[in-house]
């Protein structure tokens, strides 16, 4: 199954921390990496008054069933020193699963695909970025982009992830 992931940071060494996670997401077996799209800076979507983010999107194919993603998602929040107290706070990684092959999921806990990304520019920029082609749950995401601020998601020509080792 295609897996898309969304990634974002904005506290302590942002771009450090997108590289690390990028890089342990993969160390494990069950998730293989095919792209990353250029990192973004955006300013916050919601939440508290905090500092702006870097967002950037990752492509993979997996085996793992979307649980078990999940699961190694959160962990990478946690190894990387995430600590939750408010919804939409500031956060040293966030991980999220943008969408899972075909699945489709309305556990709370677990929506799939994300109830928010079709509205999210600091998502479908630079998803768009990597898949020109990318559609998300029968939409093209370039269409889903023409009727949202963009102005708000600033290419980082000065930062590139690499692929991870
Ligand atoms: N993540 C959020 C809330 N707001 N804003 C931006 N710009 N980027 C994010 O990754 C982000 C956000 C909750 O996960
Ligand atoms: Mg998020
Ligand atoms: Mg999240």
């Amino acid at each position: 199954m295609k897996v898309v992931l969304a990634l974002g940071s904005n506290l302590g060494d942002r771009f450090e921390t997108l590289q690390g996670a990028l890089d342990s997401l993969f160390d494990a077996p069950g998730l293989d990496f095919v792209a990353v799209s250029p990192v973004y800076e955006t300013d916050p979507v919601g939440g508290p008054e905090q500092g702006p983010y870097l967002n950037a999107v990752v492509i993979a194919q997996t085996t793992l069933d979307p649980w078990t993603l999940l699961e190694r998602a959160q962990g990478e929040e946690d190894a990387f020193g995430r600590v939750r107290t408010e919804r939409w706070g500031a956060r040293t990684l966030d991980v999220d699963l943008i969408m899972v092959g075909d699945v489709v999921s309305d556990d709370p806990r677990l929506t799939l695909p994300h109830p928010r990304a079709h509205e999210r520019a600091f998502v479908l920029v630079p998803w768009l970025r990597v898949d020109p082609d990318a559609v998300l749950s029968g939409r093209r995401v370039a269409d889903l982009l023409t009727g949202l601020d963009q102005d708000y998601v600033r290419l980082r020509t000065d930062l590139t992830l690499q692929r991870p080792i």
